[in-house]
This record gives structure tokens, C-alpha cells and sequence, in this order.
């Protein structure tokens, strides 16, 4: 359909643990908007470029140590460092297609189970972030997930903590009711994954332009 001259471009999230198919998925769809002559832009969290990214891959890597509460707001710092190219981006009419956000961040950092960070205080630094128009959950068990050629050597890579962090996502997404999430399972094969995550693209670009403001994450 036509666009309208103010429409802004969605923000679509997609979320899973790690080895569940998001970086192949997101580039299937990001790929398959470009394919009806829209503008999008792929933007991946962590972003390990900047001078915040560079301090996560280190830490993720194993060559620095950092205090969980510390390693936490460097990740979202990370993102609200992105957030006006984002707005740009979203006003220019361009759909934004993001590999892990918020939720990522809240769930990773809260399944250390450090007391002193509750899922809420976890939360928090990112509350004001741009929300998303959707997000798309790929849900994979941690069991299906290990069978995937292994995890990588990265901290947070264990069978045992991803099982924690898939019991989280689910958790977060539970409570927050006001959040459109469509969880696909991310077990099936690649092709199906991805004609579901087209279907819930397609579903949202024909519900019309958007020309209401872009609401924040709560
Ligand atoms: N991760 C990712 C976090 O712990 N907090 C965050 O805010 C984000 C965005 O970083 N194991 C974790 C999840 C992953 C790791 O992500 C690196 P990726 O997508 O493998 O580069």
C-alpha cells in the first residue's frame, strides 16, 4: 500500500537464547522487507563497535572482569546510545529490525540470581527505551539448543543458565501485558521459523501506517 508521507517505520524486536536462529532469521526477514522495496536497517545488541560495546566483548570474552551491576548498565548504556539513530531511522520511514534489547538484558543479568538485583531493578535502566511494534520470541529449549553444534565459548554460554534465562523471557513477557509479543518455536526448521516471523511482519504492515507517536518501554 501507499505510505504515507508521515508514517514512521516499525521497530521489531527479535529475542531467544542464544543459538535459537535469531542473526540468521533477522537477516532472512531484514532481506525479505528489502524485497518489497522498503527501507530497513539491522542493528544488533550488543553492538560491540563502540567504546561500551568493546568493554562488553571483553567481558564476555572472558579478558575482563566487571561487577554484575556494572556489566549491566554497560549494556544498556549500549543501547541508549543507539536510541537517536533508532528514532531517526524509525521517522525516516524505515523499518528497524534489532537482534536482542531490553529483554535480553534484563533476563541475562537477572538469571545470575545476584540478590541485589531483582527482575525489576534489572528492568529499570532501560525503561524510556523506544518499544517495540512487535517482538518475536524464539523459543527454544536450552536441550535443542546444546544440540546445535554446542555453545561457543562465551561466559553466559551454559546449558544450565540458558535454561534460566528461557524461564525468565517467559516470565518478562508475562508481565508485560501491554507488549506485542509473538513467541514462534524456534525448534522447527529455518524455513518454517521463518515464514511464521514473515506472517507476524506481514500482519503489522497491513494493519496500515503508522502515524501515531512511538511510545516507550514502562
Ligand atoms: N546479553 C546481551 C546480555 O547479557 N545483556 C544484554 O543486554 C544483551 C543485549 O550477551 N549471551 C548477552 C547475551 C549473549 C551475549 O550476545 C552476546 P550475542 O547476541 O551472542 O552477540
Amino acid at each position: 500500500g501507499e505510505k504515507g508521507k508521515n508514517a514512521r517505520g516499525h521497530l521489531i524486536v527479535v529475542e531467544g537464547l542464544d543459538r535459537s536462529g535469531k542473526t540468521t532469521q533477522c537477516h532472512m526477514l531484514c532481506e525479505d522487507i528489502g524485497g518489497l522495496d522498503k527501507e530497513f536497517k539491522y542493528i544488533k545488541f550488543p553492538d560491540r563497535t563502540t567504546a561500551t560495546g568493546q568493554m562488553i566483548n571483553a567481558y564476555l570474552q572472558g579478558n575482563a572482569e566487571q561487577s554484575d551491576q556494572a556489566i549491566h548498565l554497560l549494556f544498556s548504556a549500549n543501547r541508549w546510545e543507539a536510541v537517536q539513530g533508532i528514532l531517526n531511522d524509525l521517522r525516516a520511514g524505515h523499518t528497524v529490525v534489532v537482534d536482542r534489547y531490553a529483554f535480553s538484558g534484563t533476563v541475562y543479568s537477572a538469571a545470575k540470581d545476584n540478590p541485589s538485583m531483582s527482575l525489576e531493578w534489572c528492568w529499570n535502566p532501560d525503561i524510556g527505551l523506544p518499544k517495540p511494534d512487535l517482538v518475536l520470541f524464539l523459543d527454544i529449549s536450552s536441550e535443542d539448543a546444546a544440540k546445535r553444534g554446542g555453545y561457543g565459548e562465551e561466559r553466559y554460554e551454559k546449558q544450565e543458565m540458558q535454561a534460566k534465562v528461557r524461564a525468565l523471557f517467559k516470565h518478562l513477557f508475562s508481565r508485560l501485558n501491554d507488549l506485542n509479543v509473538k513467541t514462534i518455536n524456534a525448534g522447527l526448521p529455518l524455513q518454517e521459523v521463518a515464514d511464521q516471523i514473515w506472517q507476524a511482519y506481514k500482519n503489522l504492515d497491513e494493519a496500515g501506517p503508522l502515524t501515531e507517536d512511538l511510545q516507550v518501554l514502562s
